[in-house]
C-alpha cells in the first residue's frame, strides 16, 4: 500500500540536512528577544482571560497555557509564513505564535462576529487561513490526523509545507495518534508532531495512563518516526530541538517527533488555581512555577545582555496596549446574526 502511495507523489528524495544537534548552539540575539516577546506577549494576553474571565462574558470553555509558552514560541519561530500549524484544545499560544490574529482570537472568547470562527467556535476552535493556523479541535488527537492529511496534499502537490501539530501527553492514547505517525513515518511526510507532556490528562497522572519506563518519544521510532525529547520550558531548548525537527521534515528525510516537558499552571480547563483539588501537590505546582519559561529566559538575555531592562520594559508597555485594544474590540463587536447560525455548519440528520 505504502508502496503503490509513493510511486504517485512527487520527487520525495530527501535532501542534505546541515542541521546538527549541538547543545550549546544558540539564536541570533534578534531571534532570541524575538521569541521572549512573543512568550511574554502570550502571557499577557492569557493573563488578561483570566482578569477577566469571570466576567462571564466570556462564555466558553477555555483553557490556559500559563506555563507551556515555551514550544510554541520555539517552534514558531523555524515556520515560514507557508507552513501550517495544527492544535487541540489548549491552543492559545500556537495560534499567537504562527501570527494568528490576536483581536480575532480574543474576540471569538467573547462570541462576536468579528472572531476568527465568525464568534461561533469560541476557545477551543481558533483558524487563521491567512497565518497558516489550520485550527485547533477539541475532539483529542483529531486535528493530529488532519494535519498529517495536510501533509499529505502539500507532498502530492509538490509544494514547499511543513506541518507542525500540537498536542498533549493524553492525545498519544487515542488511536488516531498511532495512525498518524504510522502514516506520516511510511511516506516521510514533513510533519513536525510536538507533544507538550505536562504530566496530566484533565487529572490523571501519566504514570497511571501509560506503561511505566516507556516515555512518549519512545513511540516515534516504532512508527518510522525519529523523535527527541527536551525541557519544554527552555525557549532555547526548544528552539534547538525544533530547528532540528523542522529542518528535516523540510527536507524530506522524515517527520520528527518533539516531546517536551512542561507543566500547566492553571486548573485543566478555566482560570483557576487547584492545587486543592489533591490530583498534585502544591509542592509540585511550586516548583514548576519557579522554572517559569518566561521570566527565567527573561533573566538569562539579561545575564548575558541580550535584553537590557529598559529595552525589557518598553517591550512590555507595548504588549500591554496590544492586548488592551484586542480586549477593546472584542468586546465592542457585534454578536453574530442569527443568520449565522447555521452557515458554514454542516447539516446532519435534523438539522434546520
Ligand atoms: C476523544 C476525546 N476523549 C476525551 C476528551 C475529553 N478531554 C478533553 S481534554 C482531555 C485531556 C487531554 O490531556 P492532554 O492531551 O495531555 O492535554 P492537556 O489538557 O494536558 O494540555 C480530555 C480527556 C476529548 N476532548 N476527546
Ligand atoms: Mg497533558
Amino acid at each position: 500500500m505504502a508502496g503503490s502511495m509513493d510511486q504517485q507523489t512527487p520527487d520525495t528524495q530527501p535532501r542534505p540536512v546541515v542541521t546538527v544537534l549541538d547543545s550549546t548552539h544558540r539564536a541570533e540575539a534578534d531571534v532570541r528577544i524575538a521569541m521572549y516577546r512573543e512568550a511574554l506577549r502570550i502571557r499577557l494576553v492569557e493573563d488578561e482571560i483570566v482578569a477577566r474571565y469571570g466576567e462571564q462574558e466570556m462564555r466558553c470553555p477555555t483553557h490556559m497555557c500559563i506555563g507551556q509558552e515555551a514550544p510554541p514560541v520555539g517552534v514558531s519561530a523555524h515556520l515560514q509564513p507557508q507552513d501550517y500549524v495544527f492544535s487541540a484544545h489548549r491552543s492559545h499560544g500556537h495560534y499567537l505564535a504562527k501570527g494568528g490574529d490576536l483581536k480575532a482570537m480574543i474576540a471569538e472568547l467573547y462570541g462576536r462576529a468579528t472572531g476568527c470562527a465568525s464568534g461561533k467556535g469560541g476557545s477551543q476552535h481558533l483558524i487563521d487561513m491567512d497565518a497558516g493556523f489550520l485550527g485547533s479541535a477539541p475532539i483529542l488527537a483529531s486535528t493530529i490526523s488532519v494535519g498529517v492529511g495536510a501533509a499529505w496534499a502539500a507532498r502530492r502537490r509538490g509544494e514547499d509545507r511543513v506541518v507542525a501539530i500540537y498536542f498533549g501527553d493524553g492525545a498519544t492514547e487515542e488511536g488516531a495518534f498511532h495512525e498518524a505517525l504510522n502514516f506520516a513515518g511510511v511516506n516521510r511526510l514533513p510533519v513536525v508532531f510536538v507533544c507538550e507532556n505536562n504530566l496530566y490528562s484533565v487529572h490523571s497522572q501519566l504514570d497511571m495512563r501509560q506503561p511505566a519506563h516507556r516515555t512518549v518519544k519512545e513511540i516515534g521510532p516504532v512508527h518510522g518516526v525519529e523523535a527527541l525529547s527536551g525541557d519544554g520550558n527552555d525557549i532555547d531548548e526548544v528552539w534547538r530541538l525544533g530547528r532540528y525537527a523542522v529542518e528535516r521534515a523540510r527536507s524530506g528525510a522524515n517527520p520528527v517527533l518533539l516531546e517536551f516537558f512542561t507543566y500547566r499552571w492553571k486548573e485543566h480547563c478555566g482560570p483557576l488555581e487547584d492545587g486543592h483539588l489533591g490530583y498534585r501537590s502544591e509542592e509540585e505546582i511550586e516548583s514548576w512555577r519557579k522554572r517559569c519559561p518566561v521570566t527565567t529566559y527573561a533573566q538569562r538575555l539579561s545575564e548575558e545582555q541580550v535584553l537590557g531592562d529598559e529595552a525589557a520594559q518598553a517591550m512590555r508597555a507595548e504588549i500591554d496596549a496590544e492586548v488592551a485594544q484586542a480586549f477593546e474590540f472584542a468586546k465592542s463587536s457585534p454578536f453574530p446574526e442569527l443568520a449565522e447560525l447555521d452557515r458554514d455548519v454542516f447539516p446532519g440528520r435534523g438539522a434546520i
